[in-house]
Formats: C-alpha cells, structure tokens, sequence
C-alpha cells in the first residue's frame, strides 16, 4: 500500500518540462552569440549539465562571471567555451565586450531533473525487493 502511494507521487513528477531550452535528454545545452546577443539569453540546466557557448558572427565576444568565476578568452566567429555548472543557483553573466549584452544560466538541483525517476522506475523495483 505504501509502495503503490509511492509510484503514484512519482508519476506525477514532472521529469523534463521545467528545461525547455536543454536540447536532448543529455547533460549539455548549447548557446549560441549572434547580432550581439546570447541565445537563449537565459536557460534552465539541471546541476551537472555543460553549457557551451558557440559564436556564430564575425563580432567577437567573451563569456564573463566575475561573481562566480568563470571567463572565456575571446571567442571569434566558430569558436567554443564550455562550463559545467554544479551547484544550483543563478549565474548572470555578461560578454566584457559589451556589457549589455547579457545571459542567465539557472541551475537546478539534480533530483528534480530525471534521476529520480530513472532510479525509481516502478517496473523495476519489484525485482529489487527481497
Ligand atoms: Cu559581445
């Protein structure tokens, strides 16, 4: 009785409709720099997720956290930077090129975002009990 009260709150989690702009159910986003502007200009990640930062114009651009501590170098037209975020929290970062040219990243904690229910899955718990 408990078990099945159990399976119930787990189906019912949402697993991946609160990261929309995460492509695929891997551990990475992409953002890309275009006419001076980060985009999305703002994503939801869950804590483990590498973003990586592409630009895709002639116009180079950095990729700048100074309360957190993460810098790109320069970045010209095709170039990459990559961060993987681990704790959850805001970061607000800014291109020093152009300072009003600004990105959000949203890190969430890990199990709201798919690993519980993966670990839980109902079919598979009968076999794990004794
Ligand atoms: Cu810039």
């Amino acid at each position: 009785m408990r078990l099945t009260v159990l399976f119930t709150a787990l189906a019912s989690t949402p697993c991946l409709a609160e990261e929309p702009n995460n492509a695929g159910a891997g551990p990475a986003a992409t953002v890309s720099m275009d006419h001076s502007t980060f985009i999305p200009s703002e994503i939801t990640v869950a804590s483990g997720t590498t973003v990586t930062w592409v630009n895709n114009e002639a116009m180079p651009h950095t990729v700048v956290d100074l309360i957190k501590g993460f810098r790109s170098k320069m970045l010209a037209k095709d170039t990459k930077f990559s961060f993987t975020f681990t704790p959850a929290g805001d970061y607000d970062y800014v291109c020093s090129i152009q300072p009003n040219m600004k990105g959000k990243v949203i890190v969430k904690p890990p199990g709201r975002y798919g690993f519980v229910h993966m670990r839980a899955t109902p079919w598979a718990m009968p076999r794990l009990l004794p």
